[in-house]
């Protein structure tokens, strides 16, 4: 369960979402109700951007597709909605690529640490052609996915000390830190390589994990560390940016099976829009995150850049390890279209 204070009246200067336009279907080609899970909280961008989602299909249909939205993992977390996408309880979710990897292992290029060094080559990244031709080896296992969102750079958070180095994390004196990770095994050596004990977890559990103490931190974007009210349980926060991890936007075969070619059409174009409006939302929300969270009492440490080359160094093994069966072509070809972005 997430926190339980209210939602926060706070919101940043977010941009409103683009007029919905375009063609609206008028002929009566079926009535769907579509039913998404989340595991993020209302207040999150990715809601923001799955309600919009839904106000393109309804708009461009005459109501005839209308969309509900299960924010707080309260249908299940990521994995749980993934099987449920399969076997057709449920029609759309938009998990993090990390648990996705179990469908699709070169998804895992996306765990790997610092590869994504800014929001813009990042971005660049989600939008190429490379990762884009990722979402299609989803084919045969019953989901479709359709567009990358952001869920962003990782931060880490936790109750025990401030962190400012690998040693921190590790105790030198004191016992290592604790630290919930996704369930994914690069996410796991992550962890391993930097001296914590890591502990996987579904999202939807970490709150009260740290709430009983059972953990003593986690990693995640700050707008989720915000919109969770993780800083109720999480005195300290480093600017790590260790990991860009995004979401994939996705849809049970059955349900995308029952719906006339025109609507699935539809769909594809409305999950390309939420997403492109999705990533606006996460690059306003970040920055304005972090200083919320000071602002209610987190203790935020920032690196620089010889603090964070420690981090860098300390996971090198992360990268001799999965390098080769996530794919060393894979990997070039995504550094190709970083280092691209970065010389423009
Ligand atoms: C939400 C998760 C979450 C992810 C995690 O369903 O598990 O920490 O970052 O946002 O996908």
């Amino acid at each position: 369960l997430l926190g339980s204070s209210p939602v926060y009246a706070t919101t940043p200067n977010l941009s409103d979402p683009p007029p919905i336009e375009g063609e609206v279907v008028t002929e009566d080609l079926g009535s769907h109700t579509i039913r998404v899970g989340l595991g993020l909280a209302e207040t999150s961008p990715l809601y923001i951007s799955t309600r919009y989602f839904g106000d393109i299909l309804s708009e461009r249909t005459e109501g005839r597709l209308t969309v509900n939205v299960f924010p707080n993992s309260q249908l299940g977390d990521d994995a749980q909605m993934m099987e449920m996408l399969q076997t057709g309880s449920l029609d759309m979710t938009i998990p993090s690529t990390s648990p996705a990897t179990t469908y699709v292992q070169e998804l895992a290029v996306f765990d790997l640490p610092f590869l994504l060094p800014t929001r813009e080559a990042a971005i660049a990244v989600l939008e190429s052609d490379v990762a884009l031709g990722l979402l299609d080896k989803f084919e045969g296992t019953g989901i479709k996915a359709f567009a990358y969102h952001e869920n962003g750079y990782r931060q880490l958070t936790n109750s025990v000390r401030p962190v400012e180095s690998p040693d921190d994390i590790a105790g030198l004196d004191v016992s290592g830190l604790t630290i919930r990770t996704m369930e994914n095994p690069v996410q796991l050596s992550i962890w391993e390589a930097l001296g914590a004990n890591p502990t996987p977890m579904a999202f939807g559990e970490v709150f009260s994990a740290m709430e009983q103490g059972v953990i003593d931190g986690q990693e995640n974007p700050w707008s989720t560390i915000l919109t969770s009210n993780f800083h109720e349980v999480q005195d300290y926060g480093s600017e790590t940016r260790h990991v860009y991890t995004p979401f994939i936007i996705m849809m049970s075969e059955r349900t995308w099976d029952r719906l006339d070619p025109v609507y699935q059409e539809l769909v594809r174009e409305a999950a390309q829009e939420a997403a492109a409006y999705e990533i606006q939302l996460a690059t306003e929300y970040d920055d304005w995150a972090r200083d919320q969270l000071e602002e209610r009492g987190m203790q935020v440490t920032r690196l620089d850049d010889d603090q964070i080359a420690a981090f860098q160094d300390a996971v090198q093994p992360v990268y001799d390890q999965w390098a080769p069966r996530i794919g060393e072509d894979l990997i070039a070809e995504i550094q190709q279209i970083v280092e691209d972005t970065m010389n423009d």
